[in-house]
């Protein structure tokens, strides 16, 4: 992989599947690596927390694109029994849970911006007449601890069809009202996925205050990091925009 490879995929964007076929076979015949071996392809049990900087930052955006061309949009994240849901979850931030300020749920209004054909804001009420879904997933934090839980809520994909999103675009970002501005942005195709949520309840019963209400992004497919709570706003473009902890040196990517 030399770096003018790299530096070219940063500047052009995109990677084709045959790209990658390319690259995988490429490494496996010059020294027996597979491409997830390569982009140390992130688990439950993997930390990436490791700083980056200069080069190591060109590879990691690089293994970014990677993993978001290996990435199936329709492969489901592991699903569990009801029985394994944990009763009160694990609450974690960046602050302490006595940082948040309650979000008033009927004023709250939902933000949309970029390339949608309709900007309107959402209210509660309204985002509760969409469909909904729930799934028993497992929340993978990179701090080191994991745990099983049931969100539910309106599948993203439904909410950007509604909105005349440009599904076509690279990203979906997202702002957060709390005290640090949390912020986050997806790939489109994880947007997409089957199982992700703007999730309004927790084991069957609306959100808790700090665990992100009155709506949060529940996104089986990625670790804990990539689940930003109190979500004010949502943006749909082909601008990288990076989000918080990526600008501490997390991989965007973020995949399970
Ligand atoms: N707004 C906001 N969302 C956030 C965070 C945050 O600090 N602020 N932390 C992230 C991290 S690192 C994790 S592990 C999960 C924790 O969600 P939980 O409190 O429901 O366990 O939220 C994610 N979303
Ligand atoms: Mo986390």
């Amino acid at each position: 992989m030399t770096s003018e490879r790299i530096e070219r995929y940063l500047r052009d964007g995109g990677l084709s599947k045959s790209d990658v076929a390319n690259l995988q076979r490429r490494l496996f015949l010059k020294r027996g690596l597979s491409l997830g071996a390569l982009t140390l392809l992130s688990g439950c049990d993997v930390t990436d927390t490791a700083p980056v900087d200069g080069f190591l930052k060109m590879i990691s955006r690089f293994n970014d694109g990677v993993q978001a061309a290996l990435f199936n949009g329709e492969k489901l994240a592991p699903t569990f029994p009801e029985s394994m849901v944990a009763p009160t979850f694990r609450y974690n931030a960046q602050y302490g849970p006595e940082k948040i300020h309650k979000i008033n749920p009927d004023t709250w209004r939902l933000e949309v911006s970029g390339l949608v054909t309709d900007k309107t804001p959402w209210t509660l009420e309204r985002l509760k007449t969409l469909p909904q879904r729930a799934d028993v997933t497992r929340h993978c934090c990179v701090e080191g601890w994991s745990m099983i839980g049931k969100w539910g809520g309106v599948p993203l994909r439904t909410f950007l069809e509604k909105i005349g999103a440009d599904t076509s675009a690279k990203y979906v970002a997202f702002r957060c009202d709390d005290p640090i501005n949390y912020t986050g942005s997806i790939d489109m195709a994880s947007a997409r996925h089957p199982q992700t949520i703007m999730a309004l309840t927790y084991a069957d019963k609306p959100l808790e205050a700090i665990f992100g209400a009155p709506m949060r992004m529940k996104i089986p497919v990625k670790l804990g990091f990539k689940q930003p709570k109190f979500v004010s706003s949502i943006h749909v473009s082909n601008d990288y925009s990076g989000g918080y902890w990526e600008g501490y040196g997390y991989n965007w990517f973020g995949g399970l």
